[in-house]
């Protein structure tokens, strides 16, 4: 007979979850053992870490990934890293180790009480199965729910003496179920859309991570071209959308209600495809809209739709949606945008290097479908203006501003993505939320390159500081801290650099070594 161990693990085998992000204790041990060699394990030594490298292989490779945390504490340590996974609609498949069911009710050390509660509201669906038998039917709900529009993080707190049980030999159904869905706008309601687009005098596109999780890339620059109309990424970009020196692409929305107004004034149709409207950060009210404007919104996500404080919102299969979209608009006859004109060098002071100076040694340097995993807060303007992405899967940034993405998710994208190199740009704030991530690289031989850019400050604090009237703030400064001897710690070789010539050099030798390495870069501070 199978078992509770047996059914699960062919399940998880034939959904293709065969590599398990973990931190294990007692409670997950009998889940561990007998662990089948055609499944491997990825050691974080945080669970932020291992949640970390979960997103980004998830994120990266497009398919739901296994998460395996200890009981309460783990889960607990995990939950700052869920808010990136729940705003970027990342299928994280959370399984956490129970104390043995009769241990629970007395709290026994490691007894989750109330498990399912614990990690919302940051899950899709939370659940702790009322009998051994129901383990493998609870996880694969949790597999499709995670993979289903909208993505999600899942969450299955599982009692470890459930492991052992026999199941009956009908759970084999299980591992034979596909469950897709189907979201193509009726013919009436693309037919709608089309006439709008077609209609407007000056139409503006808004793109987000949506469009390139979903692999519509190239479907966003056909229409940009077809409508000829700019192409602005939208607020809060954790993906790059839109290949970054195509005339239409206009740079990153501010996260501002009146900063976005302002540089969508003058257009009667803003369409957003794939992203929250919006996803704001600084409060600086105002107007929504610009004067005169409508807003058409296009999501896979209906909570998304539903929250928007205003617009017309259609929930679609992005791909599907503009795929079938095209055929139906007229080729626009008005002028197509003129591109951004390239930003001018920097000259950098003595012993420092810009930012800017950074990513043009990296654009000139790194392959060209190099992806980037960024986690420095005060140079997303810079870095989007100079660094180009045309490959679709080429920028990931925490989609919750929760800081502790970066190390570890850059190790999980270059999991996911081996035939391409990966760029961790990582402030020196930054890395201390997730720094362990370096240990799993070094272990698992994972060639990431991570740039960490060391200006001595939480750099966009001191900006919001000027922002909210606290420059007198405590707490806004890390001085004092030596990635290179850290690095050395976790076992990754590692240099220091401070001039343009070292770290072209420095860069060189990374991108041509096949083992994770640490640069850091002495840099001058510079506002978001
Ligand atoms: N803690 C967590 C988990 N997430 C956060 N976003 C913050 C604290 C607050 N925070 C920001 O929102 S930006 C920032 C902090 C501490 C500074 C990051 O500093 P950095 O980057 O060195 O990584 P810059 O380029 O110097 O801003
Ligand atoms: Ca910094």
């Amino acid at each position: 007979m199978p078992t509770v161990h047996s059914a699960t693990y062919e399940l998880l085998r034939r959904q293709g979850l065969t590599t398990a992000f973990g931190n294990p204790g007692s409670n997950e041990l009998p889940f561990l053992k007998n662990f089948p060699t055609d499944f491997r394990y990825v050691l974080g030594l945080h669970e932020g870490v291992v949640v970390g490298m979960a997103d980004g292989f998830a994120l990266a490779s497009g398919r739901p990934a296994l998460v395996n945390l200890h009981a309460a504490a783990g889960s607990g340590n995990a939950m700052g890293a869920l808010t990136n996974a729940w705003y970027s609609h990342s299928p994280l498949v959370l399984t956490a180790g129970q104390q043995a069911r009769s241990m629970i009710g007395v709290e026994s050390m490691l007894a989750n009480v109330d498990a399912p509660q614990l990690p919302r509201p940051l899950v899709k669906w939370s659940y702790e199965p009322s009998c051994p038998e129901d383990v493998p039917r609870a996880l694969s709900q949790a597999i499709h729910t995670a993979n289903l529009p909208a993505r999600g993080p899942v969450y299955v707190s599982i009692p470890h003496d459930d492991w052992g049980h026999e199941v009956s030999a009908e759970t084999a159904l299980l591992s034979e179920r596909e469950v897709s869905s189907a979201a193509l706008p009726s013919e009436a309601q693309l037919g709608a859309l089309a006439e709008r687009l077609n209609a407007a005098r000056n139409p503006v596109l808004v793109l987000g991570p949506d469009v390139d999780a979903y692999s519509a890339n190239a479907l966003a620059v056909t229409l940009a071209e077809r409508i000829n109309a700019p192409a602005w990424v939208a607020p809060s970009a954790s993906r790059c959308p839109f290949p970054t020196r195509h005339a239409s692409f206009r740079g990153v929305l501010p996260a501002a209600i009146q900063g976005i107004s302002d540089r969508l004034a003058g257009h009667d149709l803003i369409v957003v495809i794939g992203a929250p409207v919006f996803r704001y950060h600084q409060y600086a009210p105002g107007r929504y809209l610009p004067e005169g404007a409508k807003l058409i919104h296009l999501t896979c996500d209906m909570q998304e739709a539903a929250r928007a404080p205003m617009g017309d919102a259609l929930i679609g299969d992005i791909h599907a949606t503009l795929e079938a979209l095209m055929p139906r608009l007229q080729q626009s006859d008005r002028a197509r945008p003129e591109a951004l004109p390239r930003p001018e060098p920097q000259v950098d002071p003595e012993g420092l290097l810009t930012p800017e100076t950074v990513f043009d040694v990296m654009n000139a340097l790194a392959p060209e479908d190099a992806i980037y995993v960024k986690e420095s807060t005060s140079t997303v303007t810079a870095f989007w203006e100079r660094v180009e992405m045309r490959h679709p899967s080429s920028y990931f940034f925490p989609a919750a501003g929760g800081l502790g993405f970066g190390l570890p998710a850059a190790v999980g994208v270059q999991l996911a993505r081996p035939e391409r190199r990966v760029i961790g740009v990582i402030g020196d704030g930054s890395a201390n939320y997730a720094i362990t991530a370096l240990w799993s690289a070094a272990q698992y031989r994972i060639p990431v390159v991570f740039v960490i850019l060391k200006n001595g400050t939480y750099g966009a604090l001191r900006w919001f500081s000027r922002l909210l009237d606290a420059e007198d703030s405590p707490g806004l400064d890390v001085p004092g801290l030596d990635f290179c001897a850290l690095a050395k710690g976790y076992g990754v070789e590692a240099v220091a650099v401070s001039a343009r010539h070292t770290f072209e050099t420095a860069l060189q030798t990374a991108l041509d070594d096949d083992k994770p390495r640490v640069i850091e870069v002495s840099t001058t501070t510079i506002e978001p």
